[in-house]
């Protein structure tokens, strides 16, 4: 990225110096990629997996078969990632899951770590 710095016409003293014509300097780009961070849901033995699935469905945007099989590896491995997002859409989805659980009453947690 090129920046165009220049001081001000009114210094005299640097009336014959580069700068106060302007000159191009190099600088770095100062866009940065923004943290990524995985959306977990955690197995337990009540929530029932149907109502899991319309969770992976309404809040993830999974089609059934997905859904079904994200539900199926948190069954058996205790946790599984339904979704990679940014920090406040990580927390929103989180915060979308729990208070669907709650409504609900199904014990249903859901958390977020960074990727
Ligand atoms: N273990 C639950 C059952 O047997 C189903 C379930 C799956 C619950 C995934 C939570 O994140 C979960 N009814």
């Amino acid at each position: 990225m090129l920046i165009y710095y220049f001081m001000k016409l009114s210094d005299k003293d640097n009336k014959n110096n580069d700068l106060d014509r302007g000159v191009l300097l190099e600088s770095k780009p100062k866009t940065k990629k923004p943290s990524m961070y995985n959306v977990l849901l955690l197995n337990d033995d009540y929530t029932p997996m149907e109502f899991v699935v319309l969770v992976l469905e309404s809040v993830f945007n999974k089609k059934e078969e997905e859904a079904t099989q994200i539900m199926l590896h948190v069954h058996k491995n205790g946790i599984g990632i339904c979704g990679i997002f940014t920090y406040e859409v990580a927390e929103s989805k989180c915060k979308t899951v729990m208070d669907l659980a709650k409504k609900h009453e199904h014990p249903l947690q859901c958390t977020m770590e960074k990727n």
